[in-house]
């Protein structure tokens, strides 16, 4: 079934794995999803601050998307204060969460290893990760 999809990846937190998103992203949309966060994988993103109202529509935005997905997807092997803020978000409004992140490149907080609502996806390599989201996707 065709879901919409909530992506979660670092912005200002550091876009070193900004790629691996996009590739995430594009692979979730030939499996037919929505992605309502497509930005999240742009490589031109401008990270500078919005100021206090800019910021003030990307959380209004963001928080609406996430209260209407179906699922949220997070590739958190790169540490982002706001992707810690979106899990726990989705988990208080019961969105499903998946969290990927590469167990070679970091060690994920205990705050979501050690939350069982989290469903959590350790991988070595890109073609486990890929290999991992077509089995959760084309379910
Ligand atoms: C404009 C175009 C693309 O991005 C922008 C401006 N910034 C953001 N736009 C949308 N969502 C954002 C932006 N900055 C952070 N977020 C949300 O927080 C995303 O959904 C990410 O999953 C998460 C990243 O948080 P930080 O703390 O790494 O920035």
């Amino acid at each position: 079934m065709k879901k919409k999809i909530y992506f979660a990846g670092s912005i200002r937190g550091g876009r070193v794995d900004a790629s691996l998103y996009h590739n995430m992203i594009d692979q979730m949309k030939q499996l037919g999803h929505t992605v309502l966060t497509e930005h999240v994988g742009s490589t031109k993103l401008c990270l500078e601050e919005q100021g206090r109202d800019g910021d003030s529509r990307i959380y209004n935005q963001d928080t609406a998307w996430l209260r209407e997905c179906d699922l949220v997807v997070a590739e958190c092997t790169c540490p982002s204060l706001g992707v810690g803020y979106e899990l726990a978000y989705a988990e208080h409004h019961e969105k499903p969460v998946h969290i990927f992140y590469n167990r070679n490149k970091c060690q994920l907080s205990a705050m979501l290893t050690g939350n069982a609502y989290f469903n959590i996806y350790p991988y070595e390599n890109e073609e486990e990760l890929f290999n991992l989201l077509d089995t959760l996707l084309s379910q």
